[in-house]
């Protein structure tokens, strides 16, 4: 017996759905009258598809007690119900096409009259650019169809159903369907009308789809334009005098595409019923010679996987906020992006046209959670889930195809091998010709036109590199991209300048996506942000969805910052010595002239004086060697360098004249050591010894005070707050240090005191640091001098019983009283550590120690700057020999190791200093590889000083 009516039946149908019409390209407006449909809607949420009946789509229906949604909006972050965070898991029983019986709908109702001016002839269309999961479309009563395929628009032929007033708009949306299968990307589920809707009035004579072909012959320098067009018409660009029929080609003289210069022609395609605005940008994607050239040039993507996301609006982004995103990019000198991993809202490739991006747009599929069961049941290999597929890969490519920025079409993310992914590639081949497919499961490169892979470590990088990897023939044939590669987990990724320096050395090597743009942190009351099972999931992968290079507020991070030096378009070398600066062309399409070079000398970090610098406009891959001026009068005995930096000359579309673009920095005289005579000696006295302007101990040998100052607390410290790239994933086969670390139990580290030696000029403390239960430790002498003003600490370290880990960090830390402001000579603004440190400009920085924290939305290590010369905090000064990494927080590494949360972070009256002589790398296992060996803290002997007085 079955009590299901056949009413609800669609949802577990693996079918796309039925009623809407062909899909076609995307425009955002043409002079026919279009009415938006956002707004505040009427909202029930049911617990079931079956709850209710469908009679809220009657006219006449009385939705007056039902809440009120905003559209776009998810209904779970508008307070019904939660959202659940998943990575590939799928939060319901694997049994497709099957959902749960909980199923939570939303019945959606807006009522709405015509404009006064909105035309009787002609018919109109409904348009949902994005609804989540699976839909159910009534007008003034009519059931006109059903659909799934979230990020993809659909559109229903409405006219015939149209009233002058009280139109009655009803739309059933159901979190899970069959669909919900398809969809099983790494991201928050959210069900809801998070995207557009538009009614559009379709003019009798008006346009259908339509098809701009615009080629570029990099030889001739003219470009070739094609518009074909399902309804005849006329297509004109003023600016090269264009007035052909479509289906008509013309070939003139044009300025080519790229990113680097977006150049787009205005244009317009008229119908008898319909003017649409046309935006062209001329240029040509070919493989030859094994490599993907745009223009007759192989061009290095130096990209990033974007999702699409809005702390509090989640996949509801208004168009400044793509903006903001584009903006963001183009100013860290990022020149691509994926559209990991579904289509993303129509106008933000609109923004990648107009400001530069490549981009690879990639079909909203992926079924990663069927690898639970080695792919059993894939859809993606079974033949009747391939009318969707076939579905969704056309919406995408209909929908977009008139985006000059689109290089690749890629099939979709993390969805397995199968014969419906060969049957979407053959469709989308023989639509398009002139792009690409891409699709990073297919390591044979059946399908696709370039090898892609994820998260391949640099060796493997080399390897391809240099064609040794094997493949298949087809797959030695064609260029290598890392889709998604350098995990930007918390406190990382490490690595990217190793990675750059394989991409720009193998020709093969075109680059790669950063794993990922945003932290898709979830605005909280309590938490600050929320991530996976802070709302109470069943299933959840906690916080792997803040893996961003930006924080959920779009403050860029520390692993931005280090990007944008890393792939910064000028290389600035140079020797300080002869006062010549080399400056190379890194862009692949531009000449410098966009940029203005500015120099400044300083010395001990400060910048005494600056000039302009004339640098030829230098074409791609072409080098100048460029005079300095004579360095500014004789500073003998100090630290002096110049700083040449690469400008935006005026302003552009995406950043103020005087953005820094790229930058270099080259020692002249180097930095004068400190030293201190030892020409005092300690002196016991009533319970402390002092020696110089320092106080200790006398039973400990601690340090209580300097020149006044009071120290707390001051020891060895080799821990650090876990990272996120220092634990890794529990899939990781590689060696996960975080995890062993504390195993070994480096957080609990026992401090003995062994001897406190007097001596003429030194107070010895000696000390074996190591934990409980374990035979490892560090024998760590303190040795103190003092020339009467100054105190001289040197520690030596010397490692005991068998290391078979690194270091977390090797150094000293003490607390501090009263401290707030800060300033340093050495590394900065931001935080750096051993395999992120390019952007890391030595200089003189100041900040409060509040401003030195990096607000990782999951709490750990974090805010070191790197080669610092000296640092003034609380009163004291402190001179590094070496130089050091200085950390400050108002809070322990302990409590910081045991937050979740930015808001479990409570200050302290104390300031907690970190003076470090080495730092482990950061690496990116939370995903991909961890630290190359180079960047290990080993455990092994180690001397280091710090000379400590009270601050000037
Ligand atoms: C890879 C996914 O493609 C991406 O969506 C994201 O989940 C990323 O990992 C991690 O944040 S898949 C991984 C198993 C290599």
């Amino acid at each position: 017996m079955s009590f299901r009516t056949t009413a609800v039946d669609y949802v577990e149908d693996v079918s796309p759905g039925s009623g809407a019409l062909p899909p076609r390209a995307w425009y955002a407006a043409s002079d026919a009258k279009a009415l938006s449909l956002n707004g505040s809607w009427r909202l029930r949420v049911s617990a079931t598809i079956d709850a209710e009946d469908d009679s809220f789509a009657e006219e006449g229906y009385d939705a007056g007690d039902w809440a009120e949604v905003q559209v776009p909006g998810h209904w779970v972050l508008q307070g019904h119900g939660s959202p659940i965070y998943t990575n590939h898991l799928y939060p319901f029983p694997v049994d497709p096409p099957h959902v749960p019986t909980e199923n939570p709908t939303g019945d959606h109702l807006r009522v709405f009259d015509l404009p006064e001016a909105w035309p009787a002839d002609g018919g109109a269309v409904v348009r949902f650019d994005g609804v989540e999961s699976c839909a159910r479309v009534w007008l003034n009563g009519t059931d006109i169809g059903e659909f799934k395929g979230s990020r993809l628009p659909h559109e229903f032929a409405v006219g015939h159903l149209l009233k002058p007033k009280g139109n009655v708009l009803a739309v059933r949306v159901h979190q899970w369907s069959a669909g919900s299968y398809l969809e099983d990307q790494d991201q928050w589920w959210l069900p809801g009308i998070f995207r557009d809707v538009t009614l559009l009035h379709r003019p009798a004579g008006s346009v259908l789809d339509f098809f701009v072909h615009a080629g570029y012959d990099h030889v001739t320098g003219e470009g070739t334009l094609r518009v074909d067009s399902d309804v005849d018409g006329r297509v004109t660009v003023p600016a090269l005098d264009i007035d052909v029929a479509t289906g008509e080609s013309v070939t003139v003289a044009v300025e080519p595409w790229n990113a680097e210069t977006p150049r787009l022609y205005d244009g317009e395609l008229v119908t008898e019923g319909e003017r649409v605005p046309l935006r062209i940008g001329f240029r040509t994607i070919v493989l030859e010679d094994g490599l993907l050239k745009v223009n007759g040039k192989a061009i290095l993507f130096k990209g990033v996987n974007r999702h699409e996301w809005h702390p509090e609006k989640g996949r509801a982004l208004d168009l400044e906020t793509m903006r903001e995103d584009v903006l963001l990019m183009k100013r860290h000198n990022l020149n691509a992006v994926r559209t990991s991993h579904y289509p993303p809202h129509p106008a933000f490739l609109d923004l990648c046209d107009e400001y530069g991006l490549w981009v690879i747009d990639e079909c909203d599929l992926e079924t990663h959670g069927f690898t639970e069961q080695d792919w059993r049941d894939n859809p993606v290999d079974d033949d009747r889930w391939t009318p969707a597929l076939l579905d969704r890969a056309a919406r995408m490519v209909e929908r977009d195809k008139n985006h000059p920025s689109i290089v690749f079409w890629s099939l979709g993310n993390e969805a397995g091998t199968g014969r419906g992914l060969t049957a979407m590639a053959e469709w989308i081949h023989g639509r398009d010709s002139s792009r690409l497919v891409h699709y990073e499961g297919d390591w044979n490169c059946r399908d696709t036109d370039v090898y892609s892979r994820m998260y391949a470590n640099h060796a493997e990088v080399e390897q391809i590199g240099k064609e040794l990897d094997g493949g298949t023939h087809k797959r030695r044939e064609l260029p290598f991209i890392q889709c998604e590669y350098a995990h930007a987990m918390g406190n990382g990724p490490g690595g990217l300048a190793d990675y750059q320096e394989l991409f720009e050395k193998h020709d093969r090597l075109q680059g790669g996506f950063i794993w990922e743009w945003i932290d898709h942190g979830i605005t909280h009351p309590e938490l600050g942000y929320a991530y996976g099972g802070d709302f109470g999931e069943e299933l959840h992968d906690g916080n792997f969805v803040c893996d961003g290079l930006i924080f959920p507020d779009r403050t860029p991070s520390p692993g931005l910052v280090e990007y944008k030096k890393v792939i910064e378009p000028v290389r600035i070398e140079g020797d300080g010595a002869d006062g010549t600066v080399r400056v190379t062309n890194k862009y692949d399409f531009a000449d410098l002239s966009a940029l203005a070079f500015e120099w400044s000398y300083q010395v001990e970090g400060e910048t005494v004086e600056s000039g302009s610098l004339s640098v030829p406009a230098l074409k791609p891959g072409e080098t100048a060697d460029v005079k300095l001026p004579e360095p500014p009068a004789d500073h003998r005995g100090a630290e002096t360098q110049w700083t040449v930096r690469a400008l935006l000359a005026q302003d552009t579309s995406w950043g103020p004249a005087g953005h820094v673009v790229a930058w270099g920095q080259f020692p002249v005289a180097a930095r004068p050591l400190p030293s201190v005579a030892p020409t005092e000696g300690p002196v016991r006295g009533e319970g402390q010894i002092t020696l110089g302007p320092a106080a200790f101990d006398a039973r400990t040998g601690a340090l209580r005070s300097v020149g006044g100052v009071p120290v707390e607390g001051m020891r060895l410290d080799v821990w650090r707050a876990t990272t996120d790239n220092d634990d890794g994933a529990e899939w990781q086969t590689d060696t996960r240090y975080g995890v062993l670390w504390r195993a070994l139990g480096l957080h609990r580290m026992q401090h003995r005191l062994d001897a406190v030696e007097l001596s003429d000029d030194a107070l010895t403390v000696r000390t074996r640091v190591s934990p409980a239960a374990r035979e490892v430790g560090l024998a760590t002498v303190y040795r103190w001098t003092s020339d009467g003003d100054r105190l001289k600490l040197t520690v030596s370290v010397a490692p005991e019983g068998d290391w078979t880990v690194p270091l977390p960090r090797l150094g000293i830390r003490f607390g501090l009283a009263e401290a707030d402001a800060v300033r340093w000579f050495g590394g900065g603004p931001g935080e750096a550590y051993p395999d992120s440190r390019l952007a890391s400009t030595v200089g003189r920085w100041q900040s409060t120690v509040d401003g030195l924290q990096t607000p990782y939305v999951r709490p750990q290590e974090n805010g070191a700057r790197a080669d610092v010369r000296w640092a003034e905090i609380g009163g004291l000064r402190i001179e590094g020999d070496p130089e050091f990494w200085f950390t400050a927080r108002r809070w322990t590494t302990e409590q910081l190791d045991a937050a979740t949360h930015l808001t479990d972070l409570t200050p302290g009256e104390t300031v907690w200093v970190n003076l470090d002589h080495g730092q482990h790398g950061l690496g990116s296992q939370s995903c991909g590889p961890g630290p190359l060996p180079q960047y290990h803290l080993k455990a092994e002997p180690a001397q280091f000083s710090f000379v400590f007085s009270t601050a000037r």
